[in-house]
């Protein structure tokens, strides 16, 4: 008789299986490395997983970015990063599944891919047709990768099996297909090969892209209008205290660049135009070479919560931003600035804000040195009085004088406050949450801010105890924060809640209610546990 057809043992299917994800990984990593490759010529926004990544950002609903910010912070972006990474493993991982039963199912799945990624990479801003390049050649090289492959892996093995044979016919497996070291060296060299495009293309991307070299060349003119030396004593000195001063390197980033946008200061420019009866298209040079203005300002973030990190004090260098506006001659009816950056970022300001006194800048240095890139470089706009997100515009090219009515900004398109005035805020910084201090005089110091209203008065209350007053330290000006301190005397061993508040410098305190950022900013008072023994 003849012999029946069975399935091959477990051992020979796992292994087939293992090697199919294997080549889908492969083929995956040949794919993202050609598409780095070739964002080497066409920008590092628009390689693939950066641009997915990007597209994500401005999808993800606001309630999952106010989460994901809550939970991960300033690592949200490398947690964002990390997860389309797995869900490409998985992704490549099914495609080798299905090319080893059929071919063209498992190509599908790196065209499927790279088609979002090239739809991702067009609905950039800034995008223009070329964006479209690393996507493409990713999808195209990671099908074919897999196509050539998945043929190495060779086609299910029926393992033919006497009727009552000896067992022994059964591990000596079916010639047929091309030995296993073949598909071994393939997968490999795909994964060397895709490994080596990849280091190249940044490599390559990196030094193109780079602007340290310009950003370095850049000599600052001494400031026409110098910021007065800070008063003594804005800082009480309290150890655990943040500087008053914030370091550079400290400050706070927030923003949705995946990728920081590097922009040579010889090639930038920026354009002041829309409601305005003289337009202006003003160079990097002659930036410089208005009259540059110091302002010592608190920035802070919408983002922040009651407590949060997000805010930093820096000593800004720019140009006046109302001289600008009133040269460009705003027309009657606009009401709102935008400023658009080089990543497409859309920040609006109101414009009655912009031009009623207060120290706007565009700024080109912080606390002495040139614009750090993560922070704007090489020009950046500031308005007191406003979170970040309503004022700040990193990497700025364009202004664009206009109306809300015209223009719903970034952010206001995702549901935030059009205004985005900042709240009054107070937070405790010593002792540190669950500190542990000894029983009798305790040293509470921390920071408050209103900023352009001013800090009149900060008080501390332990335990819902009546309120005490704080001793502020110095002001140095509405548009900056302010420490304060004070002793609580005898304290006593146990667990005790600290809370504080601050009253701005229109006379409003601080209100209780507890609001989250989202839609116009954190409210609500900072409270601390600490533990007296
Ligand atoms: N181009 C650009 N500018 C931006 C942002 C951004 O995402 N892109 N974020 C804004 C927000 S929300 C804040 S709080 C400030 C933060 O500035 P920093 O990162 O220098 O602290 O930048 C603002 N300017
Ligand atoms: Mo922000």
């Amino acid at each position: 008789m003849g012999s029946v057809s069975k399935k091959p043992p477990l051992r020979n299917r796992l292994a087939r299986l293992a090697a199919a994800a294997a080549v889908g990984l492969a083929a995956a990593v040949v794919a993202v490395g050609a598409g780095e490759l070739v964002a080497a010529f066409t920008g590092p926004d628009s390689a693939p997983v950066i641009a997915v990544g990007s597209a994500a950002i401005d999808l993800t609903p606001t309630p999952l970015k106010e989460y994901a910010v809550r939970t991960f912070g300033t690592n949200d972006k490398p947690v964002l990063l990390a997860g389309i990474q797995l869900t490409m493993a998985g992704l490549a991982v099914l495609a080798g599944l299905l090319a080893v039963r059929r071919r063209g199912l498992g190509a599908a799945v790196f065209v499927l891919f790279g088609g979002l990624a090239v739809w991702a990479a067009l609905s950039r801003p800034v995008a223009g047709p070329a964006d479209a390049l690393p996507a493409l050649a990713a999808g195209a090289v990671g099908a074919a990768a897999l196509v050539l492959l998945a043929a190495l892996v060779g086609p299910p093995r029926a393992v033919a099996v006497p009727e009552d044979g000896p067992v022994s016919a059964r591990t000596e497996p079916p010639s047929g297909g091309p030995p296993r070291r073949v598909l071994l060296a393939a997968t490999g060299g795909t994964v060397l090969l895709g490994g080596l495009a990849l280091a190249g293309g940044r490599r390559l991307s990196d030094s193109r892209y780079d602007v340290s070299a310009a950003r370095d060349a850049v000599r600052l003119p001494a400031p026409a209008v110098p910021a007065p030396p800070l008063p003594a004593g804005v800082g009480p000195g309290t150890p655990g205290l943040p500087p008053f001063v914030t370091p550079n390197r400290d400050f706070y980033r927030v923003d949705t660049a995946l990728t920081l946008p590097r922009i040579d200061p010889r090639r930038w420019t920026l354009r002041i135009h829309g409601l305005v009866d003289r337009p202006l298209l003003i160079t990097y040079d002659e930036l410089l070479r208005y009259p540059l203005e110091e302002l010592d300002h608190t920035l802070s973030c919408v983002s922040n919560e009651v407590g949060g990190p997000y805010v930093g004090t820096t000593r800004w260098l720019g140009v006046a931003l109302p001289a600008l506006l009133r040269r460009a001659g705003v027309r009657a009816g606009a009401d709102q600035l935008v400023g658009r950056s080089q990543d497409g970022m859309t920040i609006g300001t109101p414009l009655e804000s912009v031009l009623d006194g207060r120290r706007a800048l565009l700024a080109v240095a912080m606390n002495g040195e040139v614009l750090p890139v993560e922070h704007g470089f090489p020009c950046r706009t500031v308005v007191p009085g406003f979170y970040g997100y309503t004022s700040a515009t990193k990497w700025l090219v364009d202004l664009d004088v206009t109306t809300f009515a015209a223009h719903d900004p970034y952010w206001v398109k995702r549901g935030w406050d059009r205004t985005g005035a900042v709240r009054t805020a107070s937070r405790i910084d010593v002792p540190a949450p669950f500190a542990r201090v000894a029983a009798g005089d305790v040293t509470v110091a921390g920071t408050a801010w209103a900023t352009h209203r001013g800090i009149a008065a900060v008080e501390l209350r332990v335990d819902g105890g009546p309120w005490t007053q704080a001793r502020l330290a110095t002001d140095a000006g509405p548009d900056l924060w302010r420490q304060w301190s004070l002793t609580w005397s005898g304290a006593r061993p146990g667990t005790h809640r600290l809370e504080v508040r601050a009253t701005d410098g229109t006379g409003a305190v601080q209100t209780e209610d507890r609001a989250s950022p989202f839609p116009a900013g954190a409210t609500g008072w900072h409270s601390t546990v600490v533990t007296v023994t």
